[in-house]
């Protein structure tokens, strides 16, 4: 799916499951998670960033609407693997130079239990469950009631902390803590936090082994229900029935939702970027766009195919088709491992992907009018992709060992009716080579023809 350019969060109404972990049944966590030893170490990580400083993180809250399923926060979830509402997360840097010296720290806060809404939510943990922290996998827990005094007491006993707390800039929660702690310490100026996905964003843009295997399941069983698409498209079926098949097939692959809304836009539809109505009955002679991929225990996907709703390429579409592809492969084959980069809207820095499928889009193929097809690409080259789907990164960011991230050029001709767009998701591997997780899923037009005859 091409990022936005002004970053926001889509909303996923898409499934009707809420999916109710309970980490005290013996079924455990829904979701695959990574040892707690890789989470600890993440952190640390954190905590040797924070230069004797204090973050603090805030799960996310309950969803308020009944259809919505309860989704972590993506730092929260990188650095516990909770997938709880209702608690927080305290990681204190260590401090050599203070006098005395501060050691690491870490507490995670639990809600205390609430029986009543326990008959709606299943069993939950808090502070006062036997082993908490070992179950939990942290080296504290504490009830989340603690939490204003703890933070309290490390301000009076180091003043110095007050000047370097970390927080999410748009956490309410965060706010009232330090405005409550503000008040309490006697403060003439009230204490403020730096934004913490500052010292995130470097750490979950390198993805570890585990991380890589998730995001692997992830593209496996999206490419599944990417192959079911290339059967179930045909003249008289509604988008949205393509998109039901395909998030069915995804659960039943073990995702728990699709990472975005699936967009399946045909004929003029094909031409909107973030089309997610799916409204439309698909007709012979058009094209559909179909983008849509899902999440494996939290790390996402991103795949887009477009195919042929009679099953056959008209010639024209088959030139726009295979300038996006020859735009794909171009980028792909100019990679080179720490010192490539994705996104330049201007397209004049030559190391930058963006550039490379620009220019062999400019150089093949017209628009409507004789113009370059290039006028008609709109959006960047690509994103990370992690535990969100446009993961967050500093751009343009220099593409290295352990990173995830697609290449999706796409060409939009309203005046034709005619979207392409091809989308596979990467990784750099260790030995600095380029690995297209989507390999298998068919890329020609020939390919392409040939799937949606045989489902291969
Ligand atoms: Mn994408």
């Amino acid at each position: 799916m091409p990022r936005m350019p002004q970053f926001r969060k889509l909303l996923l109404l898409t499934s009707l499951l809420a999916v109710f972990t309970s980490l005290l049944s013996s079924s455990g966590s829904a979701l695959e998670r990574q040892p707690s030893a890789t989470y600890h170490g993440r952190r640390v990580a954190l905590g040797n960033a924070l230069h004797g400083g204090v973050a603090i993180l805030f799960a996310a809250e309950e969803p308020l609407l009944d259809f919505m399923p309860y989704r972590q926060d993506a730092d929260f979830y990188y650095l516990t693997g909770w997938n709880e509402p209702g608690a927080a997360l305290l990681v204190a840097g260590p401090d050599v130079d203070a006098r005395p010296a501060r050691p690491y720290r870490e507490i995670l806060f639990l809600p205390t239990r609430n029986l009543r809404m326990e008959k709606y939510t299943g069993v939950k943990m808090d502070a006062a469950t036997p082993n908490a922290a070992a179950l939990a996998g942290v080296d504290e827990v504490m009830p989340m009631t603690a939490l204003p005094s703890a933070l309290n007491g490390m301000i009076a006993a180091d003043r110095q902390v007050g000047a370097n707390l970390w927080t999410h800039p748009d956490s309410e929660q965060a706010t009232a803590l330090l405005s409550w702690t503000s008040a309490t310490l006697g403060n003439s100026a009230p204490l403020k936090a730096r934004d913490l996905t500052q010292l995130t964003t470097p750490l979950r843009q390198i993805k570890d082994a585990g991380e890589i295997i998730l995001l692997t399941k992830a593209a496996e069983a999206s490419m599944d229900a990417q192959r079911l698409m290339f059967r179930s498209v045909k003249a008289g079926v509604t988008e949205r029935a393509v998109a039901g098949e395909m998030i069915a097939r995804m659960m039943e692959n073990g995702c728990e939702r699709p990472s975005y809304a699936p967009i399946v836009g045909s004929g003029i539809n094909s031409t909107t970027l973030h089309y997610s109505e799916n409204s439309a009955t698909m007709r012979d002679g058009d094209l559909v766009v179909v983008d849509a991929a899902c999440e494996y225990s939290m790390y996402a996907s991103d795949i887009t195919r477009t195919i042929p709703v009679s099953g056959h390429f008209t010639a024209r579409q088959s030139e726009v088709y295979d300038v996006v592809l020859g735009a794909q492969r171009a980028a792909a084959a100019a990679f080179v491992a720490g010192k490539s980069t994705i996104n330049d809207p201007f397209h004049k820095d030559p190391n930058s992907l963006d550039t490379v499928a620009w220019q062999y889009i400019h150089d093949h193929g017209k628009g409507p009018h004789g113009e370059p097809l290039s006028d008609y690409w709109i959006h960047g080259l690509g994103h990370m992709v992690g535990i969100d789907v446009h993961d967050p990164a500093n751009y343009p960011a220099v593409l290295k060992p352990g990173m995830v991230f697609t290449i999706e050029p796409g060409v939009y001709i309203p005046e034709e009716k005619l979207g392409v767009r091809i989308e596979d998701t990467f990784v750099v591997g260790q030995d600095g080579k380029l690995i297209d997780l989507i390999a298998k899923l068919p890329h020609t037009t020939e390919h392409v023809e040939a799937a949606m005859r045989t489902g291969k």
